[in-house]
């Protein structure tokens, strides 16, 4: 059935329920010598390269790349358009490798035609903090498909990680692969209910006209929450603290420190907006909330060519309730004009999202570790992982 992936270390079908297997990882390393010094070999018309993200040139050819072949939803009418602004955020972040941004190039014209993508993060599963590997991106273009490319791929990422001395990996994929540690659900809130339906990204309920829509969704011009604001890089210490102890309660999570903190959650313009709420008697940090933005092509519409997305990032709440923290981030992605805000059933999700009018989406995303193994298949609130 998977012919590639039943010969790589991650938890097969058939062991799914087999608690007398240990947690933890599945192959040990090797001695950095062990570990082939060569890349694969491609198919003769192709060559590797290593994309430098800070290039500008090799940045487009990636976002050209990206924007004209990358995932769309199953009927497909919408594709994900990552800005190069973002495409720069996602791949550097601290402590990032050059070495681990691949392209795959047509020796003759030099196209680029395939890309994947590997970023550091510290994981922690369970008690365990594990250095990882973070894999995201993979895209094979539109006309080498089902040619056998991703496997390649996916080898020498693997690879170029091993010779950095990391032996495990975190990935998302809105396909079923050996096998998931959860499966999240896609919410959808809309925010400008006439375009969603405009292009066929909703459509108008049952008993329900465009005008009772649009009311049904409205929201007030002005946050609610007193102390309500932008992240700024003074509150770094805070936020870092406040999302260490909070990411705490989750089975698996990222384990962030200020320097995490300042690149994953200081806010870029189009790219991540963070808000918190200072406590105006004591000026205590006491409730975060953050997005990014991720836009999709509209693939077959006349009057629309995209739609801007929020998707829900990382948000603590230990004084405001979590429903009012994110109704204040619905307010002001409103504001900024995006046209829904998309979040995953993942952490405390799910305590809002039916009293805030998300609806499911027809898309789910499961989560997958590469080389270490759980004996149980996680609920989505107990992830406290979200992958751009
Ligand atoms: S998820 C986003 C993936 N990208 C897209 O969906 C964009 C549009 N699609 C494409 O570009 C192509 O269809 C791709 C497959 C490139 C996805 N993850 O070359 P093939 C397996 C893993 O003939 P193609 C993201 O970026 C498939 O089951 N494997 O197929 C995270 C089959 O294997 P098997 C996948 O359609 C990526 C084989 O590939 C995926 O031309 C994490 C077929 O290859 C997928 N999304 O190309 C990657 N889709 O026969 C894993 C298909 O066994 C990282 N396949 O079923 C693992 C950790 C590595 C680091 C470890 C360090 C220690
Ligand atoms: O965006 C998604 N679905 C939308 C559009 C569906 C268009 C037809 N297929 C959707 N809309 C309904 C919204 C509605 C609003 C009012 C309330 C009720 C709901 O459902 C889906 C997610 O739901 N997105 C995708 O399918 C994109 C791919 C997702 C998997 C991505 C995995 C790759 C990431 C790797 O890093």
């Amino acid at each position: 059935r998977h012919k590639f992936w039943e010969t790589q270390p991650v938890g097969q079908f058939k062991d799914l329920g087999d608690t007398s297997l240990p947690e933890g990882p599945i192959e040990s390393p090797t001695p950095l010598t062990e570990v082939k010094q060569e890349p694969y070999n491609l198919p003769a018309p192709y060559e590797w390269i290593t994309c430098d993200m800070e290039s500008e040139e090799m940045c487009v050819e990636v976002y050209n790349l990206l924007t004209n072949n990358y995932v769309e939803d199953d009927e497909n009418m919408f594709r994900f358009n990552y800005s190069k602004e973002f495409l720069q955020w996602a791949l550097r972040p601290p402590g990032y490798y050059k070495s681990w941004h691949i392209g795959v190039r047509v020796k003759t014209s030099k196209k680029l035609v395939a890309f994947i993508t590997g970023i550091p993060a510290r994981i922690r599963v369970r008690d365990d903090i594990v250095d990882m590997a973070e894999v995201n991106f993979l895209c094979v273009h539109k006309k080498l498909r089902s040619k056998r490319l991703a496997p390649v791929m996916i080898k020498e990422v693997t690879r170029r990680i091993h010779l950095e001395n990391i032996w495990q990996a975190a990935y998302t994929a809105g396909v079923v692969l050996p096998t998931p540690i959860t499966t999240c659900q896609y919410w959808h809130r809309s925010l400008n209910p006439k375009k969603l339906i405009d292009v066929g990204f909703s459509r108008l309920g049952a008993r329900m006209t465009m005008s009772r829509t649009i009311k049904l969704y409205k929201l007030p011009d002005q946050t609610a929450t007193p102390g309500f604001r932008k992240m700024e890089p003074h509150d770094i210490p805070a936020v870092t603290r406040l999302l260490r102890n909070y990411l705490k309660q989750f089975i698996v999570a990222p384990d962030f420190d200020e320097n995490d903190v300042e690149h994953w959650l200081l806010p870029q313009e189009n790219v991540v907006d963070s808000y918190l709420v200072e406590s105006p008697e004591t000026h205590d940090i006491t409730d975060f909330c953050s997005f990014y933005t991720l836009p999709s092509s509209i693939l077959g519409s006349q009057n629309h060519s995209t739609l801007k997305a929020a998707y829900s990032y990382y948000n603590v709440s230990t004084k405001t309730p979590l429903l009012q923290l994110m109704n204040d981030a619905l307010i002001v992605a409103k504001k900024k004009d995006f046209d829904v805000f998309n979040a995953l059933d993942v952490m405390h999700n799910e305590t809002f999202l039916k009293e805030l009018k998300f609806g499911p989406g027809d898309g789910k995303l499961h989560y997958y570790l590469y080389n270490y193994r759980l004996n149980h298949v996680l609920r989505s609130s107990e992830l406290g992982l979200v992958l751009l």
